[in-house]
């Protein structure tokens, strides 16, 4: 649940129906508090940072985590530190402290930091040990670890990097031209080859893994939102279990909130 939004957007974009904040002034002009309790309804006692943007698919990942597990959780919005470097904007030593890269998301728990969507995912999980979203078995552990790889970055690599990166962070936050080319490649030669794959893989299955939602879900489909918003999407006539699972997971209260 949104508690409160004291968001001064700098520099809007809207694409395809969502609305997409990409703060570039200054990180602490845009905080968004959200709210869950507990497992057992009690108040949570530390305060959580959670440092990047929406259009960010790994930190889209970290924050389906959080509210899949309960957490209450600030988002500061900043760009990672190399394009707030590229766009001298200010720089915040909080984000620089907590993230080693400079990459986004980055978490602070009472002062304590950890960066990358993944680790956050296992250190929020083991938090709350409730519905958790890495499987018991060795065996299916490995898969999920597999296929949150393989979102992370397979996925990542054409959806977000060939296709997302080129059609809207270059033209509208660097103000360089789109390569056009690659995006073609990338739609028409990489992303097949991965929806084949997934489709397959899936078969009659529910989720990716076994028959439990887990991190991989989460990590892949993160990915596959990066293309819905430059306004392409998964064939369903050529993909439909992918297409049937990729709008599953988005239908969870969690993604709902975060798109
Ligand atoms: N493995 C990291 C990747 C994070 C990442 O690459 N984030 C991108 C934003 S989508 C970033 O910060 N890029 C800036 C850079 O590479 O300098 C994770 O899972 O969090």
């Amino acid at each position: 649940m949104l508690l409160k939004s004291k968001s001064i957007i700098k520099s809007g974009l809207v694409v395809t129906g969502l609305m997409l904040s990409v703060s570039i002034s200054a990180i602490t002009t845009s905080n968004h508090a959200y709210c869950a309790t507990t497992p057992n309804n009690t108040v949570q006692k530390e305060k959580v940072t959670l440092y990047g943007i929406s259009l960010s698919p790994y930190v889209r990942k970290a924050r389906v985590v959080l509210h899949e597990k309960n957490i209450q959780y600030e988002l500061v919005e900043t760009l990672p530190l190399s394009l707030l470097k590229a766009t001298q904007s200010p720089i915040s030593d909080d984000f620089v402290n907590a993230s080693p890269l400079g990459k986004i998301p980055a978490l602070v728990v009472d002062g304590w930091a950890l960066a990358d969507s993944g680790a956050i995912s296992a250190y929020v999980d083991r938090k709350n040990a409730q519905n958790s979203l890495y499987p018991k078995s060795p065996k299916l552990l490995g898969k999920t670890i597999w296929f949150e790889k393989y979102g992370d970055e397979v996925v990542f690599a054409v959806t977000t990097k060939a296709i997302l990166i080129e059609r809207i962070l270059k033209p509208k936050v660097l103000k360089l031209e789109t390569d056009e080319k690659t995006v073609q490649k990338a739609l028409n030669e990489d992303l097949p080859q991965i929806c084949d794959y997934l489709e397959q893989e899936l078969g009659n299955k529910k989720w990716i893994v076994g028959n439990q939602f887990t991190v991989a879900d989460i990590a892949i489909v993160s990915q596959f939102i990066s293309l819905e918003i430059v306004g392409e999407k998964v064939d369903a006539d050529r993909w439909p279990k992918l297409a049937s699972y990729i709008n599953r997971v988005k239908d969870r209260e969690s993604f709902k909130k975060v798109l």
